[in-house]
Order: structure tokens, then C-alpha cells, then sequence
């Protein structure tokens, strides 16, 4: 998997990416990122990217030429659908915008992505894109959640390290991501290590009895318990919130 990232703060991605399971992934070649810097698209001696909206509103949006200029130059070939233009969208990878109005990062989009042998993804920042990146150069949007941040390089980091560790053999322990909350549709239940007791505070004996078929009816039941109380929306539109301490 290949990813490219347009960005006009690269810096921000230095420390994320060369760290623990996403430097492993590198290392490895399952995955390769390249971060590129927006401010050398940028429009005129200035190298511009942004200007203020018609029609007047407050705050900067990112203007155009850029974002299409970084796109093609990293491609390498005609990407955007101008008018009387047409691109084949199957041979494109998918051109990715992180914005808050993009359909939600959920762990079923990050298995999607992750099928794509090569993701570009574009990172909004001030008040946002010009409507023409979204509707002739763009494949898809995406958020990571109901709230606002500065800009989209969080999410991308989010976005690259929920697919790196889906890429096959990335995390080296086979079931590991297969366990996950949101894997199964339910949230991870209580887990416990050493010591057996802390502070007076036992673990279940139920974990040391030894017992497997016992153990996983009880991390079953314990995942959905936990689930019923904290994301009963995770069970279905008829698992009701009221119903929660019923079982
Ligand atoms: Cl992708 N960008 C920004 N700026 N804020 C967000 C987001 C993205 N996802 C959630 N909030």
C-alpha cells in the first residue's frame, strides 16, 4: 500500500509515522507514505493557496490550482473532470478529502480502504476546500467524527494508522486486529495481566480457572455487556438503551 498525502504542514506527520507499528509497517514494505508539500503548488511568486470566499464569509478557503497541480504532478497524469474533460474514475486511486463534512471513518471504510494499492489524500485546512476540488477532483471525503479539527492532518494519521495495522502481516499477531473493538461489531471487554491480585483488587478467577470454552463465554458476554452500556446503537436500531443492565 502506497500512500501519498498533500499537506501544507508536513512537519506534522514526522513524529507519527516513524514510531512503533506504522515504522514497522515501513520497514517492512507494506506500507509507503509520501508527504507532500502543498506551499510548492502554491500560485505565484507568493506561492498563494488560499484566498477569501466570494460572496464574502469569514475565514480562507483553499483555492483550486494547487490542490489539482499536486494532485496531477504526484500522478503524474490528468486528474481533474473540467468541463468537457473526462477521466476513467477506475483508473484513479481514490482521492481522498479530510474534511468535517466527509462520511464517517468506520472500521468497515478503513477494510475498504485498505483493499487499494495506493490512497492520495488530501488534507483541508482554513474554512475549507473550493467547492470544485470536491466535486471534479475528489473520489471520496471523509471525517473522523462529530467535532471540529484545525485541519485534516490528525485525521490522516488517524485514517493511515487504522489501515496500516488491517494490511496483512503488519501486526504480526494474527488475531490481534480480529479482536478489536468494532471488528466483531462489539466493544473489547475487561482484560487483566499480572499481578493476580493489586491492592486488594482480585482478577476474575474465571480467567485463571483454565476453563477456555468458560473463559470465552465469559469475554462473549462480558463484550456485549460492555457494549450494551456504553454503544447500544453498535447492536442495532431495536437493542434499546433501558435494556442495558437487564443481562
Ligand atoms: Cl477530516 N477534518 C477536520 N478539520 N475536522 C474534522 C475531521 C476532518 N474529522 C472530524 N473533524
Amino acid at each position: 500500500m502506497h500512500i501519498d498525502i498533500v499537506t501544507l504542514f508536513p512537519n506534522m506527520f514526522r513524529g507519527p509515522f516513524e514510531e512503533s507499528i506504522l515504522r514497522r509497517a515501513q520497514e517492512m514494505g507494506a506500507l509507503s507514505i509520501a508527504i507532500h508539500d502543498l506551499r510548492l503548488f502554491g500560485v505565484g511568486k507568493h506561492r498563494q493557496v488560499d484566498d477569501v470566499p466570494y460572496g464574502g464569509s469569514p475565514g480562507m478557503l483553499l483555492r483550486p490550482e494547487p490542490i489539482v497541480a499536486a494532485v496531477e504532478s504526484i500522478l503524474d497524469r490528468p486528474v481533474f473532470r473540467g468541463a468537457g474533460e473526462t477521466v476513467d474514475l477506475s483508473t484513479l486511486p481514490p482521492i481522498i478529502l479530510l474534511t468535517p463534512q466527509g462520511r464517517p471513518l468506520t472500521q468497515a471504510l478503513v477494510k475498504e480502504l485498505a483493499q487499494h494499492p495506493r490512497l492520495v489524500l488530501i488534507c483541508g485546512r482554513y474554512e475549507g476546500f473550493d467547492e470544485r476540488v470536491r466535486e471534479f477532483l475528489a473520489t471520496d471525503e471523509i471525517s473522523i467524527g462529530d467535532y471540529v479539527l484545525s485541519g485534516g492532518e490528525l485525521a490522516a494519521m488517524v485514517l493511515v494508522d487504522a489501515v496500516a495495522r488491517v494490511l496483512p502481516g503488519v501486526l504480526g499477531y494474527e488475531r490481534g486486529a480480529e479482536e478489536d473493538s468494532f471488528a466483531s461489531g462489539l466493544l473489547e471487554g475487561p482484560q487483566y495481566t499480572r499481578p493476580p491480585e493489586f491492592r486488594g483488587r482480585r482478577v476474575p478467577p474465571i480467567l485463571l480457572s483454565g476453563h477456555h470454552e468458560r473463559i470465552a463465554a465469559w469475554r462473549r458476554e462480558q463484550a456485549l455487556k460492555r457494549t450494551r452500556e456504553r454503544r447500544p446503537d453498535l447492536l442495532g436500531p431495536t437493542a434499546r438503551p433501558e435494556d442495558a443492565g437487564d443481562r
